[in-house]
């Protein structure tokens, strides 16, 4: 019994060092809102995506990977354009496509719930020209539209609603918000 309890614990430990191909990202609407999670996992053929949100309009939208790991509501132009290290042209169904970013539409359902499995095709975690997480990251970016697939630069897939940021170190961002508050820069803020 207890051979099998330090097992677990052994499990749990490796889990959790995994962290370069193995990832929870947490997604935010505009408002702010945190309203579900994409768990990302470095596969052979890819990196996978476990996605799980609420509060969508029912119906598909597009989604990306964004080259920037900035998600600042209410627009999240902060994301930048989608991840395209190979210069293609965007879209799953264009001739000349796609872009390492482009991901196929979700669906949300009549409750705007959105369960889906997706794969992010020839991307790795950390290694090679395709790493989602070469230079400070990435972001995951769905659309209030669906993505075309073929129209140039985004898909015609409408605004950005929903935002999570894939931080190559997520560590650095819980020491800075550990970091005690520095008075100069409060007042700096007030001025604003
Ligand atoms: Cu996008």
């Amino acid at each position: 019994m207890r051979f099998i309890f330090f097992l677990i614990v052994l499990f749990l430990v490796s889990c959790q060092s995994d962290e370069q191909t193995a990832r929870t990202v947490e997604m935010f609407n505009a408002s702010g809102d945190m309203v579900g999670t994409a768990n990302l996992s470095e596969q052979p053929d890819g990196v996978q995506i476990e996605l799980q949100l609420e509060g969508l309009e029912p119906g598909f939208h597009g989604i990306h990977v964004h080259e920037n790991p900035v998600c600042e509501p209410p627009d999240f132009t902060s994301a930048g354009n989608h991840l395209n290290p190979e210069g293609n042209e965007h879209g799953l169904m264009h001739p000349d496509g796609s872009h390492l970013g482009d991901l196929p539409n979700i669906e949300a359902d009549d409750g705007g719930l959105v369960e889906a499995e997706l794969m992010l095709a020839t991307a790795t975690m950390l290694d090679g020209a395709n790493s989602i997480l070469s230079g400070e990251g990435s972001s995951l970016v769905i659309h209030s539209g669906q993505d075309d697939g073929v129209s140039q630069p985004g898909g015609e897939a409408g605004e950005r609603i929903i935002c999570g940021e894939i931080l190559a170190d997520p560590d650095a961002e819980d020491e800075a918000d550990d970091t005690p508050t520095d008075p100069t820069q409060f007042n700096e803020d007030q001025g604003e």
